[in-house]
């Protein structure tokens, strides 16, 4: 390797007056370009602390991955994104993991851009027997909400634990993180706090997946991790500020 030092006194002081004087710090990070999808910065937590990296994709495979399957054949890779696509009014299309991942303690983070889309969101399961629906979290251009869910198909059934104001058809790329342990559930949005509810015990029923669902008709994922969650021993005290109306 051919390495030069710099060893002239002159010059060095020059290139620290240049670096001190400088109007823009020289190694200052890069403004957030909301066009395309986020850096892969770890969202601000609120309920657990993050654990091991359990699995991440950032799409940037050269052909449809084989970590994922499509119930709905409407996911395609485009630019190293996951666009997903349905037609309106026809059932949500569902990119869900080859083998789902139990995520009672765990953490997922993505990124998402609504194209049209009336909404993108989560679906957990539970196993017993045949699956069902456990838990749902879904992003219109209005509305975040959290749901706590039964039923699959046309049986399905929610009970809605929270909802917020949300803009979210604004051409930018948003980051969502859902942050799960045992039956309490909290969502946050571009790194803000925005749901949180108490769904299914998992001594009733577990969850797993996450299983992805755009409807009407495009929507954009990308840079998907889970890890697993622990307990944050400062969760108790914040929880009062953050489940407060
Ligand atoms: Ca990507």
């Amino acid at each position: 390797m051919n390495t030069r030092i710099i060893t002239n006194p002159r010059l060095i002081g020059l290139l620290t007056i240049l670096i001190a004087t400088s109007p823009t710090p020289l190694f200052a990070a890069e403004p957030q370009d909301k066009s395309v999808p986020a850096s892969k910065a770890e969202s601000p937590l609120f309920m657990v602390k993050r654990g091991a990296l359990i699995a991440e994709d950032d799409f940037s495979g050269p052909a449809f991955t084989d970590k994922w399957k499509e119930f709905i054949k409407t996911w395609t890779l485009v630019d190293g994104m996951m666009k997903g696509e349905t037609e309106v009014g026809k059932h949500h299309s569902t990119l869900a993991p080859k083998k789902d991942f139990d995520v009672d303690r765990a953490i997922i983070q993505f990124d998402f851009k609504l194209d049209g889309a009336k909404s993108i969101g989560v679906l957990f399961n539970h196993e017993t027997g045949y699956r069902e629906h456990v838990a749902a979290i879904s992003f219109s251009p209005t509305e975040a909400k959290l749901k706590r869910s039964s039923g699959m198909g046309k049986t399905t059934k929610s009970q809605e634990l929270d909802r917020k104001t949300v803009k979210l058809d604004d051409g930018n790329w948003h980051t969502a993180t859902i942050e799960i342990y045992d039956a309490e559930m909290l969502v946050s949005l571009d790194g803000k706090s925005i749901l949180y509810g108490v769904g299914v015990d998992p001594a009733e029923h577990t969850k797993q997946g996450p299983r992805f669902i755009v409807q009407d008709p495009v929507a954009y994922l990308d840079n998907v991790r889970i890890w697993s969650a622990q307990p944050d021993p400062g969760w108790q005290d914040r929880k009062a500020n953050i489940t407060s109306k």
